[in-house]
C-alpha cells in the first residue's frame, strides 16, 4: 500500500501491521496530489514479486487528484457523509473518472444533517453505470461489498 499526504507518515503507520506486505508513505511537501513520477519512485521500493494488489491513497481532496493519471487500473473515490449533501455535484471531474464510489461515515450522516439520497441521486444522474457502496469503516460495514466491487473477494 502507498499512502500519499502533504506531510507526516501517520497514514502509513496506521496501515502497517494490518496485513499489507509492504506499506510506504509519499510526502508531496506541498503539492495537493500525487503524480506518476512520485508513484514510480515508491513502486521501485516495492518487492519485485508477490504483490497481487497495490492500493494507492492519494492526497485527501476531491479536486487535484482528478487531473493526474497514476497509471492505476481502478480509481475509487471515497467521500464522507460529513462532506455535505452537494459534494458530488461540486466535484464533477472526480466522479467522471471514478470506477467506484465509496460513501463513508454513513453512521454520522444524520448528526451532520446530510441526506444521503441526494449524493446518490447526483451520481445516478451523471454516471448511471457507477457503483456506489455505503460504508461505516468504524464498524466494518460495507467493506466486503467494496472488495466485491473491486473483484477482490
Ligand atoms: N464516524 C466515522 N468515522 C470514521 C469513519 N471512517 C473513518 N472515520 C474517522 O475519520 C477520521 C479520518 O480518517 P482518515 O482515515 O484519516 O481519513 P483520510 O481521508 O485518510 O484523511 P486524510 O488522509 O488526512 O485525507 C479518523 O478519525 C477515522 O477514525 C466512519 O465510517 N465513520
Ligand atoms: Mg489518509
Amino acid at each position: 500500500m502507498i499512502a500519499g499526504d502533504v506531510a507526516t507518515t501517520r497514514d502509513a503507520e496506521r496501515v502497517t501491521g494490518k496485513g499489507a506486505r509492504k506499506v510506504l508513505q509519499i510526502n508531496t511537501g506541498g503539492m495537493c496530489h500525487l503524480d506518476a513520477s512520485l508513484v514510480h519512485r515508491a513502486v521501485e521500493q516495492m518487492p519485485e514479486t508477490g504483490i497481487d494488489v497495490l492500493f494507492i491513497e492519494n492526497v485527501g481532496n476531491l479536486i487535484c487528484p482528478s487531473y493526474f493519471s497514476l497509471g492505476v487500473e481502478k480509481r475509487v473515490a471515497v467521500v464522507s457523509a460529513s462532506e455535505g449533501t452537494h459534494v458530488i455535484e461540486k466535484h464533477p471531474a472526480m466522479f467522471e473518472s471514478a470506477n467506484l464510489v465509496v460513501l463513508n461515515k454513513i453512521d454520522i450522516a444524520e448528526a451532520v444533517h446530510v441526506d444521503l439520497t441526494q449524493p446518490v441521486a447526483d451520481l445516478r444522474a451523471t454516471r448511471p453505470d457507477l457503483r456506489v457502496v455505503k460504508t461505516n469503516c468504524l464498524a466494518g460495514e460495507g467493506i466486503e461489498e467494496v472488495l466485491g466491487a473491486l473483484k477482490l473477494a
